[in-house]
């Protein structure tokens, strides 16, 4: 279903939303010294009325000692630090965890390294009045991507590509991770039950969101490559990634399968 304005809605209810509270922007990071201090700045900027949660895997190159700075200097930015690098899910779900006891309204994922430009952020929040997850996606009308090599584009055109055919799902950008729940879809998630790292977690979220029923909206977005530090993609994440998406695929089919057999069992009986 497309909006009209490049939007596209997964999930079309006529359903009315409540006000959307205090937003957290919950931003993971490892080894991102060189440019944690340049996006808590943007966003800031950008939504002054946003908190930040800054969730650290004890970042070998100091970024948490950075990050403690700008929590000393700003009420509204925190930092967690963890124990040590679990992957970028696990430090979602520990945010996500904090924010949802702290009482947000509103958790967004964003990117240390400023490809997801904070900037959009007010975009994605008026989408989210009417809405119950809004994903930035680069692959909608009007959105697109700065500065990556046409392999990497192809990895990540084809993997969304990939993920909507053998998971059924109405979307363009699944593996994006630009993203802003409503703390009530959160809630709703069974986040206690992810277990996906990387692309995978982003892809997972997006899937029980859709088949939750809530309503799903991607609004487009520019998401600019790095050009400070190193990307943490591995081979390990795309495989990851595969395989998953490979296994809900085969068991959502599988499922199907069994209750329509169950069906004309019935039907016969
Ligand atoms: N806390 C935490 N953050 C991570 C981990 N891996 C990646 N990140 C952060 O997740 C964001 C996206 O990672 P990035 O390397 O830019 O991935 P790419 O954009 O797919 O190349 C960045 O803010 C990273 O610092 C991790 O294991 N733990
Ligand atoms: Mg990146």
């Amino acid at each position: 279903m497309n909006d009209g304005d490049g939007t596209l809605a997964a999930n079309d209810q006529g359903r009315q939303f409540g006000p959307l509270g205090t937003a957290l922007v919950i931003i993971p990071t490892y080894n991102e010294a060189e440019n944690i201090k340049t996006i808590v700045g943007r966003v800031r900027k950008a939504v002054p009325e946003a908190h930040v949660l800054i969730a650290d895997d004890n970042s070998p190159d100091g970024t948490g000692k950075l990050a403690d700075e700008l929590a000393a200097e700003d009420e509204n930015v925190q930092v967690m630090h963890r124990k040590g690098k679990e992957g970028l899910g696990a430090a979602y779900l520990a945010g996500f965890r904090w924010g949802l006891e702290n009482g947000y309204g509103v958790l967004v994922e964003m990117d240390a390294d400023g490809s997801h430009q904070p900037e959009e952020l007010p975009r994605l929040l008026t989408a989210l009045k009417s809405a119950d997850l809004v994903l930035g996606s680069r692959w909608v009308p009007g959105g697109r991507v700065v500065n990556w090599p046409k392999s990497r584009e192809f990895i990540s055109r084809g993997g969304s590509l990939y993920s909507r055919l053998a998971l059924d799902l109405p979307l363009r950008d699944i593996t994006g991770g630009y993203r802003a729940f409503r703390r009530e879809t959160l809630q709703g998630l069974g986040l206690d039950e992810v277990a996906s790292q990387g692309y995978c977690f982003q892809v997972d979220l997006a899937r029980r969101a859709v088949k939750a029923g809530f309503h799903v909206v991607e609004v487009p977005i520019t998401f600019v490559e790095r050009e400070l530090g190193d990307s943490k993609m591995s081979k390990n994440i795309l495989v990851e990634a595969l395989w998953r998406v490979t296994a809900w695929g085969a068991a959502e089919r599988i499922a199907k399968l069994k209750s329509l057999g169950g069906g004309r069992a019935a039907k016969q009986a």
